[in-house]
């Protein structure tokens, strides 16, 4: 998210209008802050089961903001039809392996237990189906002997750091072609 809000320099297409968490510890939203970043906090907890009456609350903050894009990063609920259709080809998402490969939890794990020499992140077009979006870009890092999953994860990570500002800026311009890094 912060390697997100750092890349909308002058020259980019985008603005960061809004900063929404459903964690309201999240160490992002006083970061956002610090750099002047509007921020909203919606906990998901009150409201039990009720993905719609959590989403309402969360899309009155984000009406008010009125982005033309959503970018989730860690955004940990799975989000319903309704929400999604609201954001449809507007919404992206970045995923912690190299899908089709691992969509939903512990990714590095499954990874690992396969035997993957590779890994990855992909960032990809939100859908009604979980990780199963159209692909705007995908990074590749090597498996190595002796990984852990902190630290495939952290390996992944400043992948994950790289990628997304740079499908984030393709994709506020227009252009929808996949980036592909390394
Ligand atoms: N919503 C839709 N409709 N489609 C996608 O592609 C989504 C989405 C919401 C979040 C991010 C995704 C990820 O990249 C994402 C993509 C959370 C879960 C999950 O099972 C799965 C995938 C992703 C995020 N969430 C549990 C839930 O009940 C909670 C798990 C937890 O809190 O640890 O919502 O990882």
């Amino acid at each position: 998210m912060l390697a997100l809000l750092r890349s909308m320099t002058a020259d980019h297409p985008a603005r960061a209008v809004l900063v929404a968490a459903n964690d309201p510890a999240a160490a992002g939203l006083a970061r956002a802050a610090a750099l002047g970043v509007a921020t909203a906090a919606v906990d998901h907890r009150p409201f039990g089961g009720d993905r719609t009456a959590f989403e309402a609350e969360l899309l009155r903050h984000i009406d008010a903001a009125q982005p033309d894009i959503l970018c989730l990063a860690g955004f940990m609920r799975v989000l319903t039809p309704g929400f999604v259709a609201r954001f449809q080809g507007r919404m992206l998402n970045i995923h912690p392996s190299l899908l089709p490969k691992y969509p939903g939890l512990h990714t590095h794990a499954r990874a690992l237990a396969a035997g993957d020499a590779q890994a990855g992140c992909t960032v990809h077009e939100v859908t009604a189906e979980l990780d199963a979006g159209p692909l705007l870009g995908q990074a590749r890092v090597p498996v190595l002997a002796g990984d852990s999953e902190d630290t495939l994860a952290a390996r992944v990570l400043t992948m994950e750091h790289r990628l997304y500002p740079a499908v984030l800026r393709r994709y506020a311009a227009g252009d929808r072609t996949p980036v592909l890094l390394p």
